[in-house]
């Protein structure tokens, strides 16, 4: 034992005092600097072990002149921590240890009476919380009490395993070493833990049973198991919800303690982090309403796909991150049209999907923005050299999205071939992770479905993708008369951050031109 200071000039060794039954006990916080002018008892670091935290307070006052441990390194009593530059002459004492354990009485042979450890440097410290009721199965190293002092609080485990058959203290109590705390009628008696039975010397606080043979067993004591320090005094918490705030990354104070005196227990701590991640990782969104529909009329809850929930994250992923422009146009697609229903009078069956994907990919070409994504920075553009289309499907299950890949190399009934074969894997629930991936541009076409327009959610990390409504014939001015005309309604929705009003209107009407006149495409 050391009484943690050796004053043989103005400069003092400030040494690690005895703070328990422990070993060797990682420093993870420095709170001085050199230079720094302590006060008698200012904290000058915190040291926790797997189960506790503790701050070091400086047994006299001076000006640190030098700092001698560093964060990560294990250390024991007697080493020395800082050095002072003494102002002073006076030392102040840490007591010695040599009271480990004190001793209590208690009824039968299998009754082992938890007494207060020694738990350093503390008198007179609050039960703030009992955490075991009368009746309760222990386990050794299971906490009792906790006790709180005005900078630390500490969990007492008991040292023994059974069943606690009297608690000895109430909430509010002021416990010093060697104090009764509870009584456990013992499953397993340690030998080393417990001192052999031995004549009963009844303490002040057991009660009126007799004394017989007693096994007195100190809980175990500081920072062996856990006492944590009150950083800044707003929030009460035990080390065991400290340290895992500390390793989530939660600022104890915003958490509203629900415990004695607003202390934070475990429950307060999971609310607030599941609150936390349901409301969408702390963005300021405001939630909807939770509606009890059934008070309006008969309900029934459907739950969504597995597609459903993966693809809705994804939509809302790129609806919030990607600020949307969507302009529609019309294209006269009258040539394509005769173009197809001369190739369906030879049997060869195409739809109009396969001629967009075709003039997509030209517009691609000549506009080599559209076929990129944004790199993690969102400074650099990445643009892609392949000609991959996502087509959006439907299936029984929700949308999917599969890649024909290399459409510049396909023939149109190629296409027509992949789109078909792809269609029914999607359906059938057959796609692999690799068919969906790997897209430069995205296709989503309800022409077979109806409406006028839509507005498509660009597909991240794509930046643009081209909706399709259905074709219908309309009377185009030609400048003379009227003439009807079959028109493809085309909605192109693109990533602002990336792509120009003007960029989007001209690779729209470059498409518009490709698709209205469909030499190009067949070459
Ligand atoms: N205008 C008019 N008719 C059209 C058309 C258009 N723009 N597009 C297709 N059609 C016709 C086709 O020619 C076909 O008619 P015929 O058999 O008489 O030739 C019919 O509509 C059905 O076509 P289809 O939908 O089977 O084939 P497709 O190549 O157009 O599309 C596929 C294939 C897999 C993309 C489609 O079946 C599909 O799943 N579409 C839904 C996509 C989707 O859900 N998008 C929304 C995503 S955002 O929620």
């Amino acid at each position: 034992m050391s009484d943690g200071i050796y004053t043989m000039s103005t400069i003092k060794n400030i040494e690690l005092p005895d703070i328990g039954d422990f070993d060797e006990v990682e420093v993870i916080e420095i709170l001085v600097s050199v230079g720094d002018k302590l006060e008698t008892d200012d904290s000058i670091i915190t040291l926790e072990s797997d189960k506790a935290s503790m701050e070091i307070p400086t047994p006299s006052a001076g000006v640190v002149s030098s700092i001698n441990v560093n964060i990560g390194d294990k250390i024991k009593q007697g080493d020395v921590v800082v050095t002072l530059e003494s102002e002073e002459n006076s030392e102040k004492k840490i007591p010695s240890d040599t009271e480990k354990t004190s001793v209590s009485t208690q009824t039968a042979s299998s009754i082992i009476a938890v007494n207060v450890p020694d738990i350093g440097d503390f008198d007179e410290v609050e039960v703030i919380e009992i955490l075991a009721s009368v009746g309760d199965e222990v386990s050794e190293e299971d906490s009792i009490i906790t006790l709180e002092s005005d900078k630390a609080s500490m969990e007492i485990p008991t040292p023994v395993a059974g069943k606690i058959v009297e608690i000895s203290v109430n909430l509010g109590d002021k416990l010093s070493l060697g104090d009764l705390i509870l009584s456990v009628e013992s499953t397993s008696v340690n030998s080393s833990k417990a001192a052999a039975e031995v004549a009963p010397t009844k303490t002040s606080q057991s009660t009126s049973a007799p004394a017989q043979a007693v096994q007195p067993v100190a809980a175990k004591s500081v920072l062996d198991q856990s006492v944590s320090t009150l950083p800044t005094g707003e929030s009460h918490a035990s080390p065991s919800i400290r340290k895992m705030a500390r390793e989530i990354g939660v600022d104890l104070s915003r958490v509203t303690g629900t415990g004695q005196k607003g202390r934070v227990l475990d429950k307060d701590l999971k609310a607030y982090v599941k609150q936390i991640i349901t409301s969408g990782g702390g963005s300021s969104l405001p939630k909807t309403p939770v509606i009890d529909f059934s008070k309006f009329g008969e309900t029934e809850t459907l739950a969504l796909s597995r597609i459903n929930k993966l693809s809705g994250k994804h939509l809302t992923a790129c609806w919030l991150n990607i600020p949307h422009v969507t302009q529609f146009d019309e294209v006269n697609i009258d040539q394509m049209e005769a173009f197809r229903q001369e190739q369906k009078a030879k049997g060869v069956k195409l739809t109009p999907l396969v001629f967009i994907m075709k003039a997509v990919i030209q517009a691609l070409k000549n506009h080599p923005r559209f076929n990129a994504s944004l790199d993690e920075s969102g400074e650099n553009l990445i643009i892609k050299k392949y000609f991959n289309l996502g087509i959006a499907m439907d299936t029984p299950n929700g949308l999917v999205v599969p890649v024909i890949k290399n459409v510049e190399r396909k023939s149109l009934t190629e296409l027509a071939t992949e789109l078909a074969e792809t269609s029914a894997k999607a359906r059938d629930g057959k796609l692999k992770p690799g068919d969906m991936q790997g897209a430069g541009f995205t296709i989503s076409s309800l022409g077979g479905i109806g409406g006028t327009q839509f507005t498509p959610i660009v597909n991240s990390p794509e930046v643009a993708i081209l909706g399709v409504s259905k074709s219908q014939t309309k009377p185009i001015w030609d400048g003379k008369n009227f003439v009807p005309t079959l028109t493809l309604p085309l909605a192109l929705s693109y990533d602002h951050r990336v792509i120009d009003g003007a960029q989007g209107g001209r690779f729209m009407a470059d498409l518009n031109s490709i698709l209205s006149d469909i030499r190009e495409i067949l070459l």
